[in-house]
């Protein structure tokens, strides 16, 4: 079967921690990516999920004396029960410790130490106990030492084995160089292409010894030993695409068919995982593992929220934002809308609740709230909520409201092409102001006291109630919720299947009758 999906990944969560914002707002752009992929016909794949092995999980497991699977799995419901608050629609759920997953991280090493490209060695070097990680020279500070921050430090030798990195770095420059779309945005990719230069041709550990790890994939070819955390979570995007689902059919319930997904359109990941984990290690895997060039993915770096005064969010800091408190002020269309509208993909922003409660009042409320109040409640004062399609009038105000709504479609779709939410809604929302001049400069009110002004007047509500019918299109990826409520106040419902090609101007036919308003967002208390 060809590729005929369009194929979207978000990072996978680390199940040591609870969701914060930053996860919310990964999964959340992906979400709208997919819908608005959706909303323009195309068949889409949304696969999000958790990371829940390693080192972290297991040390905070026990910390609580509990399994490690049962802290991952805790942990694991935080993250779909915050997911389902937000109204994010994804189709498949990559939870690492899935029997179909370890078998095929499994039967994936097994291929790579079969073709050579795994070998075992010994590391002699300084070694944290209290972080239980191996040191290089990039941990020590300015004084040239390991600070306090890493405990005793003792030097130690340990036996592991090694992913042939090095034999595939120079492969890995030349696709950068040939594919400079590979990674998005370009000043991403620069970053890249300058980390590749001052790249050291070293080999990636890619285990760790069960004396110090247990919670990890066991590598088929030696037991004593489970697989480096990045090497499993990586093979989540293909994994649970169903690669070698014939082959390595353990549990393929429910896994869609590789060849319709693969390559990835869109992994979309934070800037802190860009280089080396997916640019690096995850390319060369995939190499290794004998993809052609044409199947690498597409990765699509955002930037971070940071706290109100630009400060990095950080548990020791106490300044994590969750998102539940935020639903539960603003309701979780408020902060779909926030989080969409108020950060340039790729770049970082300053997360702060004023701006939600401005966004909030202002753009919401207001601008859209109040104007489809308004396109309800005049045609309920003045005709019985009864539309007239083809009232013989028109004027320069009234084409352009038609041209504005009819080149939204393209105008949006240049935003979303490169990801910018933003940009979109920006366009979106200019369409909505041009609605209230409109409803200012026509004065519906006093066209209706003037009897020789009726058609025009009728071309008026019109024009408001089609241009809303648009409007809950557009902002449907963003907000679901809302844009059905709209559907139910214009009582006008687009079909099933229903997608951007049949948005033409006058969906509403002629004697269309409106339904009751009531406000999309009420006034915050
Ligand atoms: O990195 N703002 O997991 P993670 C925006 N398990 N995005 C943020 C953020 C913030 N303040 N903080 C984190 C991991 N993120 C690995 C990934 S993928 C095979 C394995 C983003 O829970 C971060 O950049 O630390 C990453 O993309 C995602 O949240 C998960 O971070």
């Amino acid at each position: 079967m060809p590729k005929d999906t369009f194929y979207i990944t978000t990072a996978i969560d680390y199940t040591n921690s609870a969701p914060h914002i930053g996860h919310a707002y990964e999964k959340l752009l992906a979400d709208v990516i997919a819908r608005y992929q959706r909303s323009c016909g195309k068949e889409v794949y949304y696969l999000t999920g958790v990371d829940q092995h390693g080192q972290k999980v297991q040390q905070s497991a026990e910390r609580e004396q509990i399994p490690a699977q049962e802290f991952a799995d805790r942990n694991t419901a935080k993250f779909i029960e915050m997911w389902q608050l937000l109204g994010l629609q994804y189709d498949g759920w990559a939870a690492t410790t899935h029997p179909q997953h370890k078998a095929v991280v499994q039967a994936i090493l097994q291929k790579l130490y079969d073709a050579g490209q795994i070998y075992k060695a010994t590391h002699t070097g300084y070694y944290s106990v209290r972080q239980e990680q191996f040191l290089t020279d990039k941990e020590r500070n300015e004084e040239g030492e390991f600070g306090p921050e890493w405990g005793e430090v003792e030097e130690r030798e340990e036996e592991n084995y090694y992913f042939k990195l090095s034999d595939h770095i120079e492969w890995l420059k030349a696709f950068v160089h040939a594919h400079p779309h590979f990674v998005y945005p370009a000043f991403r990719a620069k970053e890249l292409v300058n980390a590749l230069e001052r790249a050291d041709a070293i080999d990636l550990c890619i285990t760790r010894p069960k004396s110090r790890l247990e919670w990890g994939i066991e590598i088929p070819f030696d037991t004593d030993y489970v697989t480096f955390v990045w090497f499993d979570a990586l093979i989540n995007y293909i994994s649970f695409a169903g690669y070698l689902k014939d082959e390595v059919a353990v549990d393929t319930a429910g896994l869609p068919d590789f060849e319709a997904l693969w390559p990835a359109d869109v992994h979309l990941i934070g800037k802190d995982i860009m280089v080396p984990a997916h640019a690096v290690y995850w390319p060369i895997m995939l190499h290794a593992i004998g993809f052609p060039d044409e199947a690498m993915p597409k990765l699509v770096v955002h930037g971070f929220w940071n706290d109100k005064r630009g400060e990095k969010l950080s548990k020791s800091e106490g300044n994590v934002i969750d998102p539940a408190t935020r639903v539960e002020r603003f309701g979780r269309e408020g902060l779909r809308y926030y989080l969409m509208s108020a950060i340039a993909t790729g770049r970082d922003a300053d997360f702060n609740d004023e701006r939600i409660e401005d966004a909030y009042s202002q753009d919401l409320a207001k601008n859209l709230g109040n104007l489809l109040n308004r396109s309800l409640n005049m045609p309920k004062r003045y005709r019985e909520r009864v539309l007239t399609k083809d009232a013989d009038y028109d004027d320069d105000l009234n084409r352009e409201i038609r041209e504005t709504f009819t080149t939204l479609p393209e105008r949006v779709a240049e935003k979303m092409a490169n990801y910018q939410v933003n940009l979109a809604l920006e366009v979106i929302w200019s369409a909505l102001t041009l609605c209230n001049q409109y409803v200012d400069k026509t004065a519906p009110w006093a066209l209706a006291k003037d009897e020789n002004e009726a058609v025009r007047l009728d071309s008026v509500l019109y024009h408001l109630a089609e241009a809303m019918v648009h409007a809950a299109f557009h902002i449907a990826p963003v907000m679901p919720e809302t844009s059905q409520r709209m559907q139910d106040q214009l009582n006008y419902h687009f079909p099933e299947g229903f997608t951007v090609a049949d948005l033409k101007w006058g969906l509403l036919p002629d004697g269309h009758q409106l339904g009751e308003g009531t406000p999309l967002f009420p006034r915050l208390t």
